[in-house]
């Protein structure tokens, strides 16, 4: 193909490449859902339609990202995580995190009105999200960052049901609250909810105290070893180009499967066969 004089302006692009044989977690977070919440009057703490949609959007994504083994979300956020011996877009950073943000942005408009019927989406107050790529090298890093957003979840949810219940049901202004939930820690959190409003917090729907994980099922269609050794990840890059289309194959007919347990213990991580490769 002829070349016009242009084209070196080509060789000033710089591509940020993923190391390979590592997780990539890619996490996306709603830009300033704390506004985005309040104009579309999100119920507090919790609006179960938002958490919803968000759900759907992930699912919708992984449909459509077939590299993606599983995902976590809670609040405004989601994390994807990429199969280890992932090759999508060479591993291009930019290209993966961009195509993730406006592929999840795009479900996330698109499924709106199903969620939220009665307030269309205005144009001054359009969703967004950011999206950053991270790399682990090992499973150990992996299971602590999933780890670490459920902390978080749990953290977040336990103060801001604390915090809503006192001014819901204890008529307490905003400060008012925030004063009597100064210095407390999780057991007085869990006391204060059971003694003042006889609320068992662990009876709270377990999709607010947990997040949601979601799973790509291939237990049924095991794709290769787990945790391949240097020897069997060479040997997979040297998969035929049919191969290759027929595992794509399979972790597209795949169940998506969706939780709301405690992903922190060695119970869910048992079973992680099933669904990271
Ligand atoms: P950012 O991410 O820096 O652009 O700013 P924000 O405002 O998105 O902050 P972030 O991501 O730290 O916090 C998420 C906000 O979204 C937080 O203000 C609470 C709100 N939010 C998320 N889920 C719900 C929900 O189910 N109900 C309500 N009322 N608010 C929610
Ligand atoms: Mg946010
Ligand atoms: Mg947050
Ligand atoms: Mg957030
Ligand atoms: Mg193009």
């Amino acid at each position: 193909m002829a070349k016009s004089r242009f084209e070196y302006v080509r060789t000033y692009e710089q591509d940020q490449v993923l190391l390979p044989n590592t997780y990539i977690v890619i996490r996306l977070d709603g830009r300033g859902f704390h506004r985005f919440s309040a104009h579309y009057g999100f119920a507090k703490p919790n609006d179960s339609r938002a958490l919803n949609l968000m759900n759907k959007s992930a699912v919708s994504l992984m449909k459509q990202i077939s590299d993606v083994c599983g995902a976590y979300g809670q609040s405004d956020e989601y994390s994807f995580v990429l199969q280890r011996r992932c090759r999508l877009f060479d591993r291009r950073e930019a290209k993966l995190v961009s195509t993730f943000a406006s592929t999840f942005t795009a479900y996330y408009q698109f499924y709106w009105h199903d969620y939220f019927p009665d307030q269309p989406l205005v144009a001054s107050m359009l969703p967004s999200f950011d999206a950053r790529a991270v790399q682990y090298p090992s499973l150990a890093e992996l299971r602590d960052y999933f780890s670490w957003r459920q902390a978080d979840c749990h953290i977040n949810n336990l103060y801001n049901t604390s915090f809503w219940t006192l001014i819901i049901k204890g008529g307490q202004t905003e400060k008012e609250a925030e004063h009597t939930l100064m210095g407390s820690n999780s057991a007085d959190k869990n006391e204060l909810l059971f003694s003042r409003f006889g609320i068992n917090y662990n009876n709270e729907d377990a999709m607010f105290r947990k997040g949601t994980m979601l799973i790509r099922d291939i237990s049924g269609a095991p794709l290769q070893t787990q945790n391949p050794s240097q020897k069997d990840h060479i040997a997979l890059q040297k998969k035929s180009k049919r191969q290759v289309e027929r595992e794509e194959k399979k972790r597209n007919k795949a169940e998506i499967v969706e939780s709301h347990d405690d992903i922190i213990g060695d119970n869910f991580w048992r079973e992680s066969y099933k669904w990271l490769s």
